[in-house]
């Protein structure tokens, strides 16, 4: 396995929503997009519409939304992308979100804030798995009960001038993990973090009686 080093992809993207959780205010919108020319910005005011104005939490870009699609992806990463979306509805449970593998989402600062205020340095807990850390933080969201929805857009693959960072055999591997740990009977994911959300709703309601 490739040693670990500070700006690996999960270390990165759990110290970006840590930032993103401390300098944004509620109300405000944190938007991430890969740094590749391959997501277009074109689409972020419709994810904001729909946080803004339909009351959605979490709003992801997605290629099998209407008006989605993609140029450029060779048909082995298309395959190996399709399959990771039925898997990992399938898996999770997410019935109503296609895209899952795609990181370039719009989520509500609150959300931001109430998930790394309730997970804290695990947000993100699957380290060294390549991009598993994108399903992670949308499986964590689910966990929190984020309204989530999805507006189409077009990957330019055929924009992208850097190799792909993406490890096909790591990032797989990290999907069965997850897969295991959120399903897992005796203390998985699915079941401890809901009970523990049920356990601080009581505390508050009690705080507030
Ligand atoms: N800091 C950091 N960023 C990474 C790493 N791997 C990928 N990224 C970033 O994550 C995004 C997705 O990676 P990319 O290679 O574009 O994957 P692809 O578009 O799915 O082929 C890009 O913005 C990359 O720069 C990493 O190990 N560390
Ligand atoms: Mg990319």
């Amino acid at each position: 396995m490739k040693e670990l080093n500070r700006f690996d992809l999960w270390e990165t993207i759990r110290d970006l929503f840590e930032r993103a959780a401390e300098l944004s205010e509620n109300g405000d919108i944190v938007v991430r997009m890969d740094a590749d020319y391959t997501h277009d910005p074109k689409y972020i005011p419709e994810m904001v519409r729909k946080i803004e104005q339909e009351g959605y939490d979490l709003v992801i870009a997605s290629r099998f939304e209407k008006g989605g699609g993609q140029v450029g992806l060779d048909p082995y990463r298309s395959f190996v992308s399709y399959m990771a979306q039925i898997f990992a509805r399938i898996v999770f449970g997410m019935w109503n979100v296609k895209e899952i593998s795609s990181a370039y989402r719009a989520y509500k600062a609150e959300l931001v804030k109430k998930a790394i205020s309730f997970f804290g340095n695990d947000f993100i807990q699957l380290r060294g798995l390549g991009f598993t850390c994108s399903v992670e933080k949308l499986v964590k969201m689910k966990i929190l009960g984020a309204k989530m929805s999805e507006v189409g857009f077009v990957l330019r693959y055929d924009r992208k001038k850097s190799p792909s960072k993406m490890i096909t055999s790591t990032t797989t591997l990290g999907y069965f993990i997850l897969a295991i740990l959120y399903n897992w009977p005796f203390g998985g994911w699915k079941t401890t973090y809901k009970n523990r959300l049920k356990e601080l709703e009581r505390k508050e309601i009690k705080k507030r009686d």
